[in-house]
């Protein structure tokens, strides 16, 4: 992901890219948006609707995503630091703050503005990191939240098309 090619795509050498005829893109967010904006279903046509989507989308990658990253970084980069087990706490502190106003927010609505956007796909893939830590389980509402965003045949699609493209093998039916 270093090499001039790659870094071609992306200026910072990582991970998603997108091409599409002449079009290149990177940041998750941007390709999401994109991909949104030319298919149905995924973007509202309401232009009020839509702006909270698109607001979704934001506090998805700007708002909670951070803190969940500082963990995986705190876990995997910085887990032999002397201070890691006493910054660990403050870590998960931060992430359980943020569950617990989009988990008021949500409450027992299906999805974050009435109906399915791009802003719950985001955030649903978001939320999925906090699972192996369990912290996701604290919060039962945004648990069946993100369960429903897995079940969509969307999802799983392209679920069982990104695991075969990493496993190389096909995906079952
Ligand atoms: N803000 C970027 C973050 C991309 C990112 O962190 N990608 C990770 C994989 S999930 C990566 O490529 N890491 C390898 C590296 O940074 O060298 C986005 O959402 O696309």
């Amino acid at each position: 992901m270093k090499e001039p090619a790659h870094l071609a795509l992306h200026p910072f050498g990582q991970i998603p890219t997108y091409e599409e005829g002449d079009l290149a893109l990177f940041e998750t967010g941007a390709i999401v948006f994109h991909i949104a904006e030319q298919h149905t279903g995924l973007l509202p046509k309401d232009a009020n609707a839509r702006a909270r989507a698109i607001t979704w989308m934001f506090a998805a990658l700007n708002s909670v995503e951070p803190s969940i990253m500082e963990l995986v970084i705190a876990k995997f980069q910085e887990g032999d630091k002397p201070w890691s087990k006493e910054r660990l706490p403050l870590v998960v502190d931060r992430i359980r703050q943020r569950l617990g106003q989009l988990s008021t927010r949500l409450g027992d609505a299906d999805w974050l503005d009435s109906a399915f956007s791009a802003g719950d796909l985001m955030m649903v893939s978001v939320l999925l990191r906090t699972k192996p830590s369990g912290i996701l389980d604290e919060f039962p509402n945004l648990a069946a939240y993100v369960a429903r965003g897995e079940a969509r045949p969307a999802y799983q699609r392209a679920f069982a098309a990104q695991l075969a493209a990493n496993t190389g093998k096909p995906p079952a039916d």
